[in-house]
């Protein structure tokens, strides 16, 4: 048997995230895990915030708080919003974790005994008024080139050409806005990637050939352009200290490491706050892992290259048996109306408000059929309106509302038994059957939006069944017909339950918890199993859930978007 290691990019502390950061990471991971789990496999999902980095502390400095309380609260606002679109993590960690901190060191002296790190002086851009050395991107200025005045320090965003923060004309602090700058040598630890970019290449040839070609496409670009030597430490408060045993005058200078060198070392950190919590090995999901641990990771694709490329390089550079990647998955954009989600500008629509709207399943369901896999998608209120109230309402919703609660009326509180199957039942199951199919296939290879498509294709298979058998009519002549159709329906019902799990669990559970039956197996259930239509027998009780998804009326439609916002990009 596998055991499945997923684990998902890990949001950054510093807000709240929206919709896109969740479709591209996060919800596809759960998803996934949620499959893997309902065909028997051990799954570790594993997750995290991730806390360090200038971008956090300036974010506390905004909110007034020391960054240690900041990120305290950040952490625990986003696992509530995540803990309410039912993202089953297994554990949901910190970067911060002295776990993260104690592995993260360890790394870092095994790449330091192997020669893969060097100590080199730079010449930085220090903030007088801010005290502290500013990235090149939180120092702007005019263009040389095209006069925008407001230009950062890493590119024009104007006339998008690369620049050093040294070629900006009246260059001054983002931060403060103070001109009192001025250029200080500083000493950093640097990853000499160009050492390992022979291994790093042979290994993304061997390992990368069956990603998605999103990701092996990205890896590969990124490896032409040549793997660089990378500073792998800051001058920050807040981050994980360069440890004192190998390097005293560092670690007295007070410098820490990258946010990007300690980030992914999370994913194993995590692991280990998990273990460390009572739980399982850690040890044996990542270290020495044997064969038997398959390792897929999801993520937006600006993240692609540190996963792809950088991590792996500082994995093989400890020359140690830590467990890499086996498949990555990578995600486009989400867009809104046409424009980018965008936290700073607070353009689209953020998970708390979703959640604040309406539940968790209508998003998810959304989402993931209409996940940004093969390019950029739209989030438009339309589109979402039209989905939630066809596929959720009409053909799902609707239809377990109505078998139950005409079979109630008709035939009492329990599974009628009715003739047995004939020839339109075994055509349903021949089709359920095919269709099962495709949604395992498309769910084994990760392609979100096909499945959620044979998905929806299975919930249209009980309609048309039930459209062709037209029970309501039936009973008057036939009622053991009628009878047949409604326990055929009923399974149809527990199968949905079952197979939507992984998409809509809340919803899954409501349904599922319509019958009462006798053993609480949840196990999937395969398309060559025969059974799928006959796992709930005759005579089981069963009541009629409170309707599974309201529909959005053209009033709500328009009061969302008022709210939010919805104009195309170029209209903002
Ligand atoms: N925190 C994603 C981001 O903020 C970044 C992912 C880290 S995964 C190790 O864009
Ligand atoms: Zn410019």
């Amino acid at each position: 048997m596998t055991r499945q290691l997923v684990t998902s990019a890990l949001p950054y502390i510093n807000g709240i995230k929206h919709l896109g950061n969740l479709v591209g990471s996060m919800l596809p991971a759960d998803v996934y895990s949620r499959y893997l789990r309902l065909r028997g496999e051990e799954v570790l999902f594993i997750c995290a915030t991730d806390e360090h980095g200038t971008p956090a502390e300036l974010a506390a400095q905004e909110a007034g708080l020391p960054v240690a309380e900041f990120c305290a609260q950040q952490h625990d606002a986003q696992k509530a919003i995540y803990d309410g679109f039912g993202l089953s993590f297994d554990y949901f960690g910190r970067s911060s974790s002295p776990q993260n901190i104690e592995i993260t060191q360890a790394i870092a002296r095994q790449l330091q005994a192997n020669g893969f790190i060097e100590e080199r002086s730079i010449r930085q851009v220090y903030s007088n008024a801010d005290r502290r050395f500013l990235p090149d991107r939180y120092i702007v200025g005019t263009c040389p080139y095209c006069g925008y005045d407001k230009a950062r320090g890493d590119q024009c965003e104007n006339c998008t050409r690369v620049l050093d923060p040294t070629d900006l004309v009246g260059p001054r602090s983002a931060i403060s806005g103070s001109d009192d700058l001025e250029v200080r040598e500083t000493r950093h630890l640097f990853l000499l990637q160009s050492k390992l970019a022979g291994e790093v290449e042979a290994w993304v040839d061997e390992h990368g050939r069956d990603w998605p070609v999103l990701a092996s496409s990205i890896a590969r670009k990124w490896l032409a352009e040549g793997l660089h030597d990378r500073s792998i430490t800051r001058d920050l408060e807040w981050g994980v200290p360069v440890p004192a045993d190998v390097w005293p005058e560092l670690a007295a200078e007070g410098k820490v490491f990258y946010v990007w060198f300690d980030a992914p070392i999370e994913y194993i950190g995590a692991t280990k706050e998990w273990s460390d919590a009572g739980n399982g090995d850690w040890k044996s999901w990542w270290y020495q892992a044997d064969d038997t641990v398959r390792y897929t990771q999801f993520m937006a694709k600006d993240n692609v290259p540190f996963h792809a490329v950088m991590f792996p390089a500082t994995q093989l550079g400890t020359r140690d048996a830590w467990k890499k990647v086996d498949y990555l998955k990578s995600f486009n954009w989400l867009n809104y109306y046409g424009g980018k989600f965008s936290t700073s500008q607070k353009r689209g629509v953020f998970t708390d408000a979703a959640l604040g709207l309406l539940p968790a399943d209508y998003w998810r369901y959304f989402l993931m059929a209409n996940a940004p896999e093969s390019d950029d998608t739209n989030f438009t209120w339309e589109l979402f309106t039209s989905s939630v109230n066809k596929d959720l309402a009409d053909t799902l919703g609707n239809f377990v509302n109505r078998v139950l609660s005409f079979s109630r009326k008709r035939f009492g509180d329990e599974v009628p038994a009715g003739r047995e199957p004939g020839e339109p039942e075994q055509r349903l199951g021949a089709l359920t059957a095919e269709l099962l199919a495709e949604y395992e296939g498309q769910l084994d290879a990760l392609q979100f939006r096909k499945a959620a498509q044979a998905l929806r294709a299975l919930w249209s298979a009980g309609n048309s069944y039930l459209e062709e058998k037209a029970p309501w009519l039936e009973v008057k002549a036939d009622p053991e017909g009628a009878a047949l159709t409604l326990r055929t329906a009923m399974n149809l019902i527990h199968l949905y339950a079952v197979v939507s799990e992984p998409f809509i669990p809340a919803s899954s559970a409501a349904m599922r918890s319509a019958f009462a039956l006798e053993s609480d197996d949840r196990s999937w259930i395969t398309a060559d199993e025969a059974r799928a239509l006959a796992l709930v027998p005759a005579g089981t009780p069963f009541t009629v859930p409170p309707v599974l998804f309201a529909k959005i009326t053209d009033e709500d439609l328009a009061e969302y978007r008022t709210r939010f916002g919805g104009e195309p990009a170029d209209a903002v």
